[in-house]
């Protein structure tokens, strides 16, 4: 399996962010990506290699044009109303504040164009979520010219990320980027499965009246994990959407079993969709040891998740979202690719 590797991700390189009220190291670092790297060089899995840039256009297609414009050019905004350090918004349109007019105050629009404080914005933000989308596509490419699979290595991750918004460390959704891509090449079916811990909250939101792209997730409970505000089971779409979306939320400290379990339905509505291409958004922050989440994943379990995911026998695009232990990453996604290797 080919591995196209934004090596341009480190441009993103916050130093905080804040939790429980003090800002602490952040957690989505650009060692995530190079220990990764380094596993994948010694797995000897496939190639590395670079992306290829293929427009601002395919981003267009999912995100709006006014919330492009805004994060390219948000830095020196920042810097121009005298912002030191990394950019956090700290004031949001909610129920009954209205989103429908621009405000021309710089603060004001990082909350308009955000859904948390915990998404630091630096000065190459932008840049490396651009070429995280351009490796994407890159890979997206591979796949639809017959590719059995192939794998993003990228951050910052994608799956938050809205139509017209950041957060949960993601600025643009990488896995929505390619399913588009699909759609705009002559696809009629795409589905997109989310591992990651957390809810790709942006993601459904994206496909979530539309049936050309099925979205499911397995992920902590949003009662009590993170982003929260979506992921709930009575979530299925809306409109010719409706049927086109599934969640499955397991309570923090699900077993492995329960987990599986959760898959195996996952895997069945994915199997009755019949897409024409899987888009896997791999988050390995299912580890056990993972610093911010509350599964029980290792080693095996991920190379059983990759067995179970080639057993589909569809083609595959991996792209990476969380995972936090960093000198386990490596390792853990290699096994999933490696199980998916096996299985295939
Ligand atoms: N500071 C992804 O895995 N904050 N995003 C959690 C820890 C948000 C995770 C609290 C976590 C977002 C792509
Ligand atoms: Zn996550």
């Amino acid at each position: 399996m080919k591995t196209v590797y934004n090596a341009g991700h480190a441009a993103h390189d916050a130093k905080h962010e804040f939790f429980r009220g003090r800002l602490v190291p952040a957690f989505e670092t650009p060692q995530r990506a190079q220990y990764v790297l380094e596993a994948l060089q010694r797995s000897g899995l496939g190639d590395i290699i670079a992306p290829r840039d293929h427009g601002l256009a395919a981003l267009q297609r999912v995100h709006s044009a006014a919330y492009l414009r805004f994060l390219q050019g948000a830095w020196s905004e920042w810097l121009a109303q005298g912002g030191e350090g990394e950019a956090f918004p700290a004031v949001w349109p909610v129920r009954t504040l209205r989103s429908d007019v621009e405000p021309r105050n710089f603060t004001a629009r990082l909350g308009l164009y955000s859904m948390d404080s915990g998404t630091p914005l630096t000065a190459g933000s932008w840049q490396a979520a651009y070429d995280g989308a351009q490796a994407t596509l890159t890979a997206q490419a591979l796949v639809a010219a017959g590719e059995r699979s192939a794998y993003v290595l990228t951050r910052p991750p994608g799956h938050h990320a809205g139509a017209d918004f950041f957060g949960g460390y993601c600025f643009v959704n990488n896995a929505a980027v390619a399913a588009q891509a699909c759609i705009d090449q002559g696809a009629r079916r795409v589905a997109i499965l989310d591992v990651d811990y957390h809810h790709g909250n942006g993601t459904q939101a994206i496909f979530y009246a539309r049936a050309d792209v099925f979205f499911a997730s397995l992920h902590g409970d949003p009662l009590t994990e993170y982003p929260f505000f979506l992921g709930h089971a009575d979530e299925e779409g809306e409109g010719e959407g409706r049927g086109f979306n599934a969640n499955f939320p397991l309570a923090a400290g699900s077993s492995n079993d329960a987990w599986f379990a959760a898959l195996d339905a996952a895997l069945a509505r994915l199997r009755d969709y019949g897409p024409e291409m899987l888009i896997v958004s791999l988050g390995v922050d299912t580890y056990g040891g993972d610093p911010i989440s509350h599964f029980a994943l290792d080693e095996p379990e991920f190379a059983r998740l990759g067995r179970e995911l080639a057993a589909l026998r569809r083609p595959t695009l991996f792209v990476q979202e969380g995972g936090y232990a960093t000198e386990a990453i490596g390792r853990n996604v290699v096994a999933v690719l490696r199980g998916f290797e096996e299985g295939a």
